[in-house]
């Protein structure tokens, strides 16, 4: 199994994503609609732009607790970056992350685009609250590489 991953991330050029915490287990919510049948809001969210401003845009993100969402992480930058929302990501049912020919199921806690790549983040909140969000690339985060995930209750 590793060995496959390895290959996947390896054939996966332009994107790989920090698998911590994988478990390649697709986890439903206790909730007894199936959201895989629910209605899915696009976001979009560009880590960095084209003259390397060290941002999230938007830098504020507001989502509702119980729906499904494709959060569509690109990186415009000539630098990679890390979308990383550790209690965002605990509190919330991750479907997938789909990327070039690479799709993973369950539990992901971070994910690194690099420079042109782009991911998708199929994601439904389960719990209302603010949630820290950064880039983990030494002095990103510091020079103001962070944001807000606002999830409102349904
Ligand atoms: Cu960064």
């Amino acid at each position: 199994m590793i060995e496959i991953i390895k290959s996947w991330m390896r054939r996966c050029l332009c994107l790989t994503l920090g698998l911590v915490s994988c478990c390649f287990v697709l986890t439903p919510p206790a909730a007894a609609t199936p959201v895989t049948n629910q209605q899915v809001i696009e976001v979009q969210v560009r880590l960095g732009n084209s003259a390397d401003e060290l941002k999230f845009f938007p830098s504020k993100i507001e989502l509702v607790a119980g729906q499904r969402y494709e959060l569509l992480l690109d990186n415009p930058s000539p630098q990679k970056h890390y979308f990383i929302a550790k209690d965002f990501a605990d509190a919330s049912w991750t479907q997938k992350v789909e990327a070039d020919k690479l799709e993973v199921k369950g539990a992901i806690h971070e994910v690194e685009v690099k420079p042109e790549g782009e991911a998708e983040w199929v994601i439904v909140p389960q719990k209302p609250g603010t949630y820290d969000l950064y880039c983990s690339v030494p002095g990103h985060a510091e020079a103001g590489m962070t944001g807000k995930i606002v999830v409102a209750s349904q």
